[in-house]
Protein backbone atom coordinates (compact mmCIF):
# COMPACT_ATOMS: atom_id res chain seq x y z
CA UNK A 1 0.00 0.00 0.00
CA UNK A 2 1.35 3.27 -1.08
CA UNK A 3 1.48 6.36 0.99
CA UNK A 4 1.61 9.83 0.41
CA UNK A 5 3.05 12.54 2.39
CA UNK A 6 4.10 16.07 2.11
CA UNK A 7 7.09 17.66 4.39
CA UNK A 8 4.83 20.80 3.36
CA UNK A 9 2.38 19.62 5.96
CA UNK A 10 5.19 20.79 8.94
CA UNK A 11 4.38 24.22 7.64
CA UNK A 12 1.98 24.72 9.97
CA UNK A 13 4.17 24.96 13.14
CA UNK A 14 1.00 26.78 15.35
CA UNK A 15 2.45 27.80 19.71
CA UNK A 16 -0.75 27.96 20.82
CA UNK A 17 -4.23 26.38 21.65
CA UNK A 18 -6.47 27.49 24.03
CA UNK A 19 -7.00 24.30 26.11
CA UNK A 20 -8.42 23.70 29.58
CA UNK A 21 -8.02 27.61 30.47
CA UNK A 22 -4.81 28.03 29.04
CA UNK A 23 -2.59 28.44 25.92
CA UNK A 24 -0.73 25.30 25.59
CA UNK A 25 0.92 23.39 22.87
CA UNK A 26 -0.97 22.62 20.55
CA UNK A 27 -2.04 18.68 20.59
CA UNK A 28 -1.85 18.76 16.85
CA UNK A 29 1.62 18.97 16.03
CA UNK A 30 4.40 18.18 13.54
CA UNK A 31 6.05 15.38 15.61
CA UNK A 32 3.24 13.15 14.50
CA UNK A 33 4.00 12.88 11.31
CA UNK A 34 7.62 11.92 12.31
CA UNK A 35 6.27 8.72 14.52
CA UNK A 36 3.74 7.85 11.68
CA UNK A 37 6.61 8.18 9.08
CA UNK A 38 9.02 6.38 11.47
CA UNK A 39 6.49 2.89 11.54
CA UNK A 40 5.59 3.12 8.05
CA UNK A 41 9.28 2.89 6.72
CA UNK A 42 10.16 -0.03 9.47
CA UNK A 43 7.58 -1.77 7.99
CA UNK A 44 7.22 -3.60 4.58
CA UNK A 45 4.00 -1.69 3.82
CA UNK A 46 5.54 0.19 0.35
CA UNK A 47 6.46 2.97 -0.43
CA UNK A 48 6.07 6.47 0.82
CA UNK A 49 5.15 9.28 -1.89
CA UNK A 50 4.84 12.90 -2.39
CA UNK A 51 1.90 14.20 -4.29
CA UNK A 52 1.53 16.66 -7.19
CA UNK A 53 0.08 19.62 -6.70
CA UNK A 54 -3.83 20.04 -7.32
CA UNK A 55 -4.26 23.53 -6.97
CA UNK A 56 -7.49 25.34 -5.55
CA UNK A 57 -10.47 24.23 -7.67
CA UNK A 58 -10.99 20.65 -6.00
CA UNK A 59 -11.30 22.91 -2.55
CA UNK A 60 -13.60 25.41 -4.00
CA UNK A 61 -15.77 22.38 -5.32
CA UNK A 62 -16.48 21.86 -1.61
CA UNK A 63 -15.89 24.78 0.09
CA UNK A 64 -17.04 28.34 0.27
CA UNK A 65 -14.50 30.88 -2.29
CA UNK A 66 -14.65 33.81 0.57
CA UNK A 67 -13.75 31.26 3.09
CA UNK A 68 -10.80 30.44 1.02
CA UNK A 69 -9.82 33.52 0.48
CA UNK A 70 -9.85 34.50 4.52
CA UNK A 71 -7.76 31.37 4.99
CA UNK A 72 -5.18 32.49 2.53
CA UNK A 73 -5.37 36.30 3.64
CA UNK A 74 -6.14 35.59 7.37
CA UNK A 75 -2.24 35.16 8.69
CA UNK A 76 -1.04 38.62 7.25
CA UNK A 77 -3.94 40.65 7.98
CA UNK A 78 -4.08 39.76 11.26
CA UNK A 79 -0.78 40.86 11.30
CA UNK A 80 -1.22 44.12 9.72
CA UNK A 81 -3.84 45.06 12.40
CA UNK A 82 -0.82 45.03 14.80
CA UNK A 83 -1.38 41.60 16.61
CA UNK A 84 1.46 39.95 18.56
CA UNK A 85 0.35 36.42 18.70
CA UNK A 86 -1.83 34.05 16.58
CA UNK A 87 -5.07 34.56 15.40
CA UNK A 88 -7.59 33.11 17.86
CA UNK A 89 -11.13 34.17 17.65
CA UNK A 90 -12.67 35.53 20.72
CA UNK A 91 -16.54 36.76 19.24
CA UNK A 92 -19.04 34.92 17.10
CA UNK A 93 -22.56 35.49 15.56
CA UNK A 94 -23.82 33.58 18.57
CA UNK A 95 -27.47 32.90 18.13
CA UNK A 96 -28.43 36.35 20.04
CA UNK A 97 -26.63 38.40 17.02
CA UNK A 98 -26.67 39.12 13.32
CA UNK A 99 -25.04 36.00 11.21
CA UNK A 100 -25.66 37.55 7.78
CA UNK A 101 -22.93 39.72 7.98
CA UNK A 102 -18.84 39.63 7.22
CA UNK A 103 -17.45 42.12 9.26
CA UNK A 104 -14.43 44.27 7.41
CA UNK A 105 -12.26 43.55 10.66
CA UNK A 106 -10.31 40.31 10.69
CA UNK A 107 -11.23 39.90 14.29
CA UNK A 108 -14.75 40.07 13.02
CA UNK A 109 -14.18 37.65 10.42
CA UNK A 110 -12.05 35.04 12.11
CA UNK A 111 -15.49 34.25 14.56
CA UNK A 112 -17.70 34.08 11.35
CA UNK A 113 -15.40 31.65 10.26
CA UNK A 114 -14.51 29.65 13.36
CA UNK A 115 -16.59 27.30 14.70
CA UNK A 116 -14.39 27.28 17.74
CA UNK A 117 -11.65 28.85 19.29
CA UNK A 118 -8.84 25.70 20.10
CA UNK A 119 -7.70 26.44 16.51
CA UNK A 120 -5.14 29.60 16.28
CA UNK A 121 -4.19 30.52 12.99
CA UNK A 122 -0.24 30.95 12.61
CA UNK A 123 2.13 31.53 9.72
CA UNK A 124 2.37 28.88 7.12
CA UNK A 125 -1.18 27.20 8.41
CA UNK A 126 -2.87 27.86 4.69
CA UNK A 127 -0.23 26.43 3.05
CA UNK A 128 0.11 23.18 4.93
CA UNK A 129 -4.06 22.65 4.47
CA UNK A 130 -2.88 23.18 0.82
CA UNK A 131 -0.94 20.51 1.15
CA UNK A 132 -2.92 18.15 3.02
CA UNK A 133 -5.81 18.50 0.15
CA UNK A 134 -2.97 17.44 -1.90
CA UNK A 135 -1.88 13.88 -0.18
CA UNK A 136 -5.23 13.22 -0.05
CA UNK A 137 -5.96 14.19 -3.71
CA UNK A 138 -2.77 11.78 -4.64
CA UNK A 139 -4.14 9.33 -2.72
CA UNK A 140 -6.90 9.13 -4.59
CA UNK A 141 -5.95 9.19 -7.84
CA UNK A 142 -3.50 6.61 -6.85
CA UNK A 143 -6.11 4.22 -5.79
CA UNK A 144 -8.67 5.60 -8.88
CA UNK A 145 -5.60 4.51 -11.40
CA UNK A 146 -4.73 1.27 -10.04
CA UNK A 147 -7.32 -0.23 -7.69
CA UNK A 148 -5.10 -0.54 -4.91
CA UNK A 149 -5.85 0.89 -1.51
CA UNK A 150 -3.97 4.33 -0.50
CA UNK A 151 -2.97 5.74 2.97
CA UNK A 152 -2.65 9.48 2.96
CA UNK A 153 -0.93 11.18 5.91
CA UNK A 154 -2.68 14.02 5.98
CA UNK A 155 -1.80 17.01 8.32
CA UNK A 156 -3.36 18.96 9.06
CA UNK A 157 -6.85 16.88 9.32
CA UNK A 158 -9.67 18.04 7.85
CA UNK A 159 -13.22 16.38 8.93
CA UNK A 160 -14.09 19.41 11.18
CA UNK A 161 -13.78 21.94 8.41
CA UNK A 162 -17.19 22.95 7.61
CA UNK A 163 -18.86 24.30 4.02
CA UNK A 164 -17.58 27.74 5.26
CA UNK A 165 -15.66 27.19 9.16
CA UNK A 166 -12.49 25.56 10.15
CA UNK A 167 -12.21 24.40 13.94
CA UNK A 168 -11.10 21.20 15.85
CA UNK A 169 -8.12 21.88 14.51
CA UNK A 170 -9.11 21.03 10.60
CA UNK A 171 -9.22 23.78 7.74
CA UNK A 172 -10.13 21.68 4.70
CA UNK A 173 -12.07 18.95 4.35
CA UNK A 174 -9.51 16.97 2.86
CA UNK A 175 -12.60 13.61 3.27
CA UNK A 176 -14.79 15.47 1.48
CA UNK A 177 -12.19 17.26 -1.29
CA UNK A 178 -11.06 13.53 -2.12
CA UNK A 179 -14.65 11.97 -2.58
CA UNK A 180 -16.31 15.34 -4.59
CA UNK A 181 -12.96 14.31 -6.62
CA UNK A 182 -13.81 10.57 -6.88
CA UNK A 183 -17.19 11.64 -8.14
CA UNK A 184 -15.78 13.70 -10.48
CA UNK A 185 -14.30 11.31 -12.21
CA UNK A 186 -16.91 8.99 -12.46
CA UNK A 187 -17.16 7.47 -9.22
CA UNK A 188 -21.48 7.02 -8.79
CA UNK A 189 -21.66 6.74 -4.95
CA UNK A 190 -18.64 7.46 -2.40
CA UNK A 191 -18.78 6.32 1.17
CA UNK A 192 -17.68 8.32 3.86
CA UNK A 193 -16.46 5.90 6.93
CA UNK A 194 -15.53 8.58 9.78
CA UNK A 195 -13.78 6.14 12.70
CA UNK A 196 -11.87 9.45 14.68
CA UNK A 197 -13.36 9.86 18.20
CA UNK A 198 -14.88 13.44 17.40
CA UNK A 199 -18.07 13.63 15.11
CA UNK A 200 -17.24 14.89 11.91
CA UNK A 201 -19.37 17.81 11.80
CA UNK A 202 -17.64 18.92 8.56
CA UNK A 203 -17.61 16.24 6.24
CA UNK A 204 -21.28 15.79 7.47
CA UNK A 205 -22.60 19.27 6.62
CA UNK A 206 -21.43 19.89 3.27
CA UNK A 207 -22.85 16.60 1.99
CA UNK A 208 -26.01 16.44 3.77
CA UNK A 209 -28.88 17.25 1.21
CA UNK A 210 -26.78 14.87 -1.50
CA UNK A 211 -27.49 11.35 -1.80
CA UNK A 212 -23.80 10.97 -3.95
CA UNK A 213 -22.10 10.89 -0.53
CA UNK A 214 -22.88 8.07 2.17
CA UNK A 215 -21.28 9.56 5.37
CA UNK A 216 -21.54 7.17 8.65
CA UNK A 217 -19.37 8.20 12.07
CA UNK A 218 -19.15 6.38 14.83
CA UNK A 219 -17.95 8.85 17.64
CA UNK A 220 -18.00 10.24 21.26
CA UNK A 221 -21.52 11.23 22.02
CA UNK A 222 -21.73 14.77 21.66
CA UNK A 223 -23.77 15.20 24.86
CA UNK A 224 -20.66 14.87 26.19
CA UNK A 225 -18.07 15.48 23.53
CA UNK A 226 -16.39 17.90 21.23
CA UNK A 227 -18.33 19.45 18.73
CA UNK A 228 -21.33 18.87 20.76
CA UNK A 229 -23.46 21.02 18.68
CA UNK A 230 -23.47 18.09 15.94
CA UNK A 231 -23.33 14.31 15.34
CA UNK A 232 -26.40 13.36 16.87
CA UNK A 233 -28.25 9.86 16.02
CA UNK A 234 -31.21 12.07 14.73
CA UNK A 235 -29.21 13.59 11.68
CA UNK A 236 -30.42 11.17 8.95
CA UNK A 237 -29.93 13.86 5.70
CA UNK A 238 -32.31 16.63 3.87
CA UNK A 239 -34.26 16.01 1.08
CA UNK A 240 -32.08 13.79 -1.36
CA UNK A 241 -29.56 13.04 1.12
CA UNK A 242 -32.26 11.64 3.54
CA UNK A 243 -30.40 8.24 4.38
CA UNK A 244 -27.48 8.79 3.39
CA UNK A 245 -26.20 10.19 6.82
CA UNK A 246 -25.97 7.74 9.59
CA UNK A 247 -24.66 8.72 13.16
CA UNK A 248 -23.34 6.49 15.36
CA UNK A 249 -22.62 8.09 18.94
CA UNK A 250 -20.86 5.87 21.96
CA UNK A 251 -20.49 6.93 25.47
CA UNK A 252 -17.22 7.18 26.82
CA UNK A 253 -15.68 4.00 28.00
CA UNK A 254 -17.53 2.09 24.98
CA UNK A 255 -15.34 -1.17 24.70
CA UNK A 256 -13.93 -2.14 20.96
CA UNK A 257 -16.56 -4.97 21.21
CA UNK A 258 -19.42 -2.98 20.99
CA UNK A 259 -17.35 -0.43 18.42
CA UNK A 260 -16.88 -3.11 16.58
CA UNK A 261 -20.36 -4.47 16.68
CA UNK A 262 -21.11 -0.77 15.56
CA UNK A 263 -18.86 -0.86 12.92
CA UNK A 264 -20.79 -4.09 10.96
CA UNK A 265 -23.47 -2.23 11.42
CA UNK A 266 -21.93 0.58 9.83
CA UNK A 267 -20.05 -1.88 6.93
CA UNK A 268 -23.51 -3.17 6.16
CA UNK A 269 -25.28 0.24 5.51
CA UNK A 270 -22.10 1.12 3.23
CA UNK A 271 -23.03 -2.28 1.27
CA UNK A 272 -26.59 -1.76 1.24
CA UNK A 273 -26.19 1.72 -0.33
CA UNK A 274 -24.19 0.38 -3.35
CA UNK A 275 -21.52 2.65 -2.89
CA UNK A 276 -18.31 2.14 -5.34
CA UNK A 277 -15.44 3.69 -3.49
CA UNK A 278 -14.54 3.82 -0.10
CA UNK A 279 -12.78 7.07 1.84
CA UNK A 280 -11.98 6.20 5.80
CA UNK A 281 -11.48 9.04 8.06
CA UNK A 282 -9.16 7.49 10.28
CA UNK A 283 -8.63 9.07 13.09
CA UNK A 284 -6.70 6.93 15.68
CA UNK A 285 -7.69 9.05 18.49
CA UNK A 286 -9.81 6.17 19.56
CA UNK A 287 -6.88 4.65 21.53
CA UNK A 288 -6.76 4.69 25.38
CA UNK A 289 -3.85 6.41 25.34
CA UNK A 290 -5.26 9.45 23.89
CA UNK A 291 -4.79 12.50 25.69
CA UNK A 292 -8.44 14.40 24.91
CA UNK A 293 -10.56 11.41 23.84
CA UNK A 294 -12.59 8.56 25.74
CA UNK A 295 -12.37 5.20 23.45
CA UNK A 296 -10.67 2.13 24.79
CA UNK A 297 -8.50 1.39 21.63
CA UNK A 298 -5.32 -1.04 22.66
CA UNK A 299 -2.64 -1.28 19.76
CA UNK A 300 -3.60 -4.61 18.78
CA UNK A 301 -6.93 -3.62 18.04
CA UNK A 302 -6.45 -1.55 15.50
CA UNK A 303 -4.92 -4.36 13.14
CA UNK A 304 -8.67 -5.90 14.08
CA UNK A 305 -10.26 -2.24 12.86
CA UNK A 306 -7.77 -2.49 9.57
CA UNK A 307 -9.21 -6.22 8.62
CA UNK A 308 -12.63 -5.47 9.07
CA UNK A 309 -12.57 -2.06 6.62
CA UNK A 310 -10.98 -4.58 4.09
CA UNK A 311 -14.20 -6.82 4.35
CA UNK A 312 -16.15 -3.64 2.39
CA UNK A 313 -14.11 -5.22 -0.70
CA UNK A 314 -14.33 -1.58 -2.06
CA UNK A 315 -11.49 0.96 -3.98
CA UNK A 316 -10.13 2.61 -0.78
CA UNK A 317 -8.27 5.63 0.50
CA UNK A 318 -7.51 5.98 3.98
CA UNK A 319 -7.46 9.65 5.10
CA UNK A 320 -5.04 10.55 8.56
CA UNK A 321 -7.16 12.69 10.92
CA UNK A 322 -7.03 12.89 14.52
CA UNK A 323 -4.66 11.00 17.08
CA UNK A 324 -2.84 12.64 19.96
CA UNK A 325 -0.91 9.89 21.75
CA UNK A 326 2.16 10.63 19.92
CA UNK A 327 4.34 8.03 20.93
CA UNK A 328 1.99 5.59 20.11
CA UNK A 329 0.49 7.05 16.97
CA UNK A 330 2.71 5.46 14.18
CA UNK A 331 2.19 1.70 15.69
CA UNK A 332 -1.32 2.24 15.85
CA UNK A 333 -1.88 3.35 12.21
CA UNK A 334 0.06 1.16 10.89
CA UNK A 335 -1.70 -1.82 12.54
CA UNK A 336 -5.05 -0.77 10.65
CA UNK A 337 -2.75 -0.32 7.30
CA UNK A 338 -1.07 -3.94 7.94
CA UNK A 339 -4.54 -5.08 9.25
CA UNK A 340 -6.34 -3.76 5.94
CA UNK A 341 -3.24 -5.54 3.85
CA UNK A 342 -3.93 -8.58 5.36
CA UNK A 343 -7.65 -8.33 5.34
CA UNK A 344 -7.87 -8.18 1.71
CA UNK A 345 -8.70 -11.79 0.43
N1 LIG B 1 -8.21 21.07 24.03
C1 LIG B 1 -9.53 15.97 15.51
O1 LIG B 1 -9.38 14.93 16.12
N2 LIG B 1 -11.26 19.97 21.42
N3 LIG B 1 -9.85 17.11 16.14
C2 LIG B 1 -10.12 19.53 22.14
C3 LIG B 1 -8.76 19.73 24.13
C4 LIG B 1 -11.06 19.88 20.00
C5 LIG B 1 -10.08 17.15 17.55
C6 LIG B 1 -10.20 19.70 23.62
C7 LIG B 1 -10.77 18.51 19.51
C8 LIG B 1 -10.57 18.48 18.02
C9 LIG B 1 -9.28 16.04 14.04
ZN1 LIG C 1 -10.60 13.42 16.65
Amino acid sequence: MLTFYSEDSRLRQARTELHDGALVTPFECPERLDLVLKQIRQSELGDIRAPKTYGLAPVLAVHDEDYVSFLANCWKEWGAAGHDGEAIPNIWPARTMRGDRIPRSISGQLGYYALAAETSISEGTFEAAMASKDVALGALEHTLQSGEPSFGLCRPPGHHAAFDQFGGYCFFNNAAVAAQRALDAGKRRVAILDVDFHHGNGTQQIFYERDDVLFISLHGDPEVTFPYYLGYADETGRGSGEGFNVNYPLPPGTTVDTWMATLDNALTKIKEAQCDMLIVSLGVDIFEGDPISAFTFTSGDFSLLGQRLAQASLPTVLLMEGGYAVDDIGVNVVNVLQGFKQGIS
